[in-house]
């Protein structure tokens, strides 16, 4: 059972920069003990992993002998799609594996009930450390009803982050090549990226996903005091949100969210979950990532490191945590961190 939630899992990485805020499904369907079919979600909106892997069954295959492995809970409920669980019944299968239980309140147990008092035998929780680590930003979201947050930096070798305005002449670069692949990929897997006013006016980043497939995240800025110049790249295409502490309207796809100051970060992120917001990959500057971290506001971190040494810069943010994993891209190394 558990090869097969594996393949599940495999397939449902499929969508990972297309399903936000839908989870990443896998689907696959077993009959005499072979791989008859499979299905994942491939784009929000679009149709159920289960949805997929029953209609490329073949006509040869009886689903009243067969059994359905599923990452993920099948739904009961109508959203933009018909309930999974409906069909299934309908099909009649034998068995359903289900690796996690779906946390969102429309599903969160009804979909495992419906199956089970239509007769159909039900195993749950197998991978499901693996099936929950998967899919954590959605698990994250609809359990604290906050945004999942994860950091992203590069430092240099000596620990910093960017330069101080009057050594700016000198370039900025500290991540190589190899690293705008994976940072675009990472970009394609939030729902939005955030930066800090300094960071925005001084780098003026496009923020786009360029490098990869996949859709364009919400851009955010943090500028208490409204100092975002107008003329930035990031304010000419797509939706950019300043959280600020000064003025609150929207005009030409800009919107201005003003936050009260001794409550700002609590707010911000309060009103990114308000809106649907499951995800947000924070790109600096290391003032806001660090009071992201020193209020336990982050669930994941990823720090480039570069073997570049500059003397003298901002110091990059600090983390007191041990890193998960080490991912080597060309001279770079990445350190990951899983706030637990
Ligand atoms: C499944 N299989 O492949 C996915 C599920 O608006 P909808 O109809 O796309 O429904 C979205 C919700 O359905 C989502 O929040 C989650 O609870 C569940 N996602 N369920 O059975 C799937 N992607
Ligand atoms: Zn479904």
């Amino acid at each position: 059972m558990q090869a097969y939630m594996s393949q599940c899992i495999e397939l449902a990485k499929r969508g990972s920069a297309f399903v936000a805020p839908n989870p990443m499904v896998g689907c696959i369907v077993v009959y005499n003990e072979k791989v008859v079919s499979e299905g994942h979600h491939e784009f929000f909106g679009g149709p159920h992993a289960e949805v997929v892997a029953i209609n490329s069954l073949t006509k040869d295959i009886d689903p009243r002998q067969s059994e359905l492995y599923v990452n993920l809970e099948p739904c009961a409920h109508h959203g933009k799609t018909p309930p999974c669980a409906d069909l299934i019944i309908e099909k009649g299968f034998k068995k359903v594996v289900i690796g996690s239980l779906d946390p969102n309140p429309e599903v969160a147990g009804k979909g495992a009930d419906k199956l089970r008092a239509a007769g159909i035998e039900v195993v749950i929780n197998i991978l499901q450390k693996e099936c929950e680590h998967l899919n954590r930003k959605f698990y994250f979201f609809h359990t604290n009803k906050l945004p999942y947050i994860c950091l992203k930096w590069a430092e240099t070798k000596d620990g910093f982050i960017g330069r101080h305005i009057a050594d700016l002449y000198s370039g900025k670069q500290i991540s190589g090549e190899e690293s705008k692949e994976f940072v675009h990929q990472l970009r394609a897997e939030h729902m939005a990226l955030m930066i800090g006013a300094r960071t925005a006016n001084l780098d003026n980043p496009k923020l786009t996903v360029r490098h990869v497939k996949g859709r364009d995240p919400l851009k955010l800025i943090v500028s208490r005091n409204n100092t975002v110049e107008s003329s930035l790249r990031l304010l000419k295409e797509g939706q950019t949100w300043i959280f600020n502490t000064l003025s609150a309207e929207e005009v030409n796809g800009l919107r201005f969210v003003k936050l009260n100051r001794h409550t700002f970060l609590e707010e911000m992120l309060e009103y990114l979950h308000k809106q649907g917001v499951q995800s947000v990959l924070v790109e600096g500057g290391s003032q806001l990532a660090q009071s992201l971290i020193d209020h336990g506001y982050w669930n994941e971190c990823y720090r480039i490191c570069s073997p570049l040494e500059w003397k003298k810069g901002v110091p990059a943010p600090e983390i007191k945590a041990r890193e998960t994993e080490i991912i080597e891209l060309g001279s770079d190394k990445v350190l990951h961190y899983l706030n637990r």
